[in-house]
């Protein structure tokens, strides 16, 4: 089998293996790629196109702004000639189409200035903060995973009884320890209210809240104690949205304040599909006090079907960064005045993070790593079919896949400048270990390599001993679930 073909089989079986776990269309269109709408295809990845290398043309100067209106949608940004940026013909489309501001409101919190020197890290860094948190997709459940005892300590209901939907995949920590997971829906339009939502959870007692004033707090303790909705006190709030799909998550960080050392102005960022209209997206930012709606952006010119958005992370700014379902686009908006820009990029994006140089990376099959400074990509190839990335505390890339057919690589280390791999943890090092479909860096430095199932690998990444939690629900969960890469990005 040549490289080629190889690589196209294994797009397809990425299309197919995982993608979300649930099936639906929209896993068909990754084969498909070049510029055919997606929305009319219901066929199974097509074996003889490759996303990601075909689409490529990368050069990625060509972005589109614009500016996203406060509070409720409308669109301002008229881009031109844009459309589906992700699909070839990107050197072109250099836009700009900035129209109307925002202006008003968003009080720019640049942290910068307010570096105390007093105040020690508020939390992320405290080893009491070390969880690792894991959605149980199908019973629409969250699990919270005790990373130094490798034990589970907490699983919470995270969408109310009786709405459809539901289906939590990506979590998100922030620098205090609070967890805010998204309910990816995943139904066909139309659909009812709350069928999508995010929810927080404290991870600490003292951050939990008394609501029945009996003087306890009254939280689950483990794998077989999971409280009825709305009776666990460490779950804090929920933000029921209406969306068919509803996959990124991502805490900022905030500001500290150096007289109280609490971090402030900590929300959360989020993003749907724009249900009825696939030509855009909405992207939330939440409060993360409340939970309440403090900004909808609505992102034109972004391929919006399917799965809409896939995943995100926040830069030092607080930026959002956010990438495409399946479709070859980066998206970015801004925490200080919500404008934006869509960026069309070389590769299909399953997993995504910003590293701590502010770059996006994204991938599938090929990393692909965005340059904000310079408006340009940097890409190569992975060995092996890779879909998830974090970034370790001395700065190495780590990689995680597809166990592919004979090719023992499950991991690679990757240098984050040259993005060559320097190193890879293969099936002889842990022969258990099967495809990771969600990395992540813990505390201690030590990875978790998480698989759309119900082992989580953590793995000493010096000598690649391992050992796992094994769950009695099935997992899938690639995003920032440890607190680690928010923590990896911020300004100390
Ligand atoms: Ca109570």
């Amino acid at each position: 089998m040549s490289s080629r073909k190889t690589t196209v089989a294994l797009l397809a079986l990425i299309a197919v293996g995982c993608g979300d776990n649930t099936a639906d269309s929209a896993t068909a269109t990754l084969g498909t790629s070049t510029g055919t709408s997606p929305t009319s295809t219901g066929t199974t990845a097509a074996p003889t196109t490759d996303a990601p290398t075909t689409s490529t043309s990368d050069s990625g100067t060509a972005s589109q702004t614009g500016t996203g209106t406060p509070t409720t949608s409308t669109s301002t940004s008229t881009t031109t000639g844009t459309t589906d940026p992700g699909v070839e013909t990107a050197t072109t489309t250099t836009t700009a189409a900035t129209t109307s501001a925002s202006t008003s409101t968003s009080t720019s919190t640049s942290s910068d200035t307010t570096t105390g020197q007093s105040c020690q890290d508020s939390g992320g860094g405290d080893i009491d903060f070390s969880f690792l948190w894991v959605a149980n997709s199908g019973e629409n459940t969250v699990s919270k995973v005790d990373t130094i005892n490798i034990q589970e300590v907490g699983r919470y209901r995270v969408q109310p009884p009786n709405v459809p939907g539901g289906s939590p995949s990506r979590t998100s920590v922030n620098l205090a320890g609070d967890m805010a997971v998204a309910n990816r829906c995943n139904l066909q339009e139309p659909v009812p209210m709350g069928c999508a939502g995010v929810t927080k959870i404290a991870a600490r007692v003292e951050d939990c809240v008394d609501k029945n004033g009996d003087g306890v707090i009254t939280t689950s303790t483990g794998t077989n104690d999971v409280k009825p909705w709305d009776q666990d006190e460490c779950v804090l709030w929920h933000t029921p949205l209406q969306a068919r799909s509803n996959r990124p998550v991502a805490w900022t960080a905030g500001t500290l304040d150096p007289v109280t050392c609490e971090r402030v102005g900590v929300d959360v960022w989020t993003a749907t599909s724009n249900d009825g209209n696939n030509g855009s997206v909405k992207v939330y930012l939440l409060n993360g006090d409340t939970g309440a709606i403090e900004q909808e952006v609505v992102v034109q010119g972004w391929q919006g079907d399917g799965y809409a958005v896939y995943g995100g992370a926040v830069d030092s700014h607080d930026d959002f960064w956010f990438v495409g379902g399946y479709s070859n686009q980066l998206g970015h908006v801004r925490r200080d005045d919500f404008s934006y820009e869509v960026i069309p990029s070389p590769g299909t994006p399953y997993g995504t993070m910003v590293d701590s140089k502010d770059r996006p990376w994204l991938l599938n099959g090929q990393l692909n790593r965005y340059d904000p400074l310079t408006q340009s990509w940097q890409t190569k190839p992975c060995p092996f079919p890779c879909t998830s990335i974090t970034q370790d505390g001395d700065g190495n890339v780590w990689v995680g896949g597809v166990a592919f057919q004979d090719n023992p690589i499950r991991l690679i280390k990757v240098d984050p400048e040259t993005m060559e791999t320097i190193g890879m943890i293969t099936s002889t090092d842990i022969p258990e270990i099967g495809n990771s479909w969600g990395l992540a860096t813990d505390v201690e430095g030590y990875l978790w390599a998480v698989e759309m199932g119900t082992r989580a690998f953590k793995i000493d990444r010096t000598d690649y001993s391992y050992q796992f939690f094994q769950n009695i629900s099935s997992m899938y969960t690639y995003s920032d679930m440890t607190g680690f890469g928010l923590k990896n990005v911020v300004p100390m």
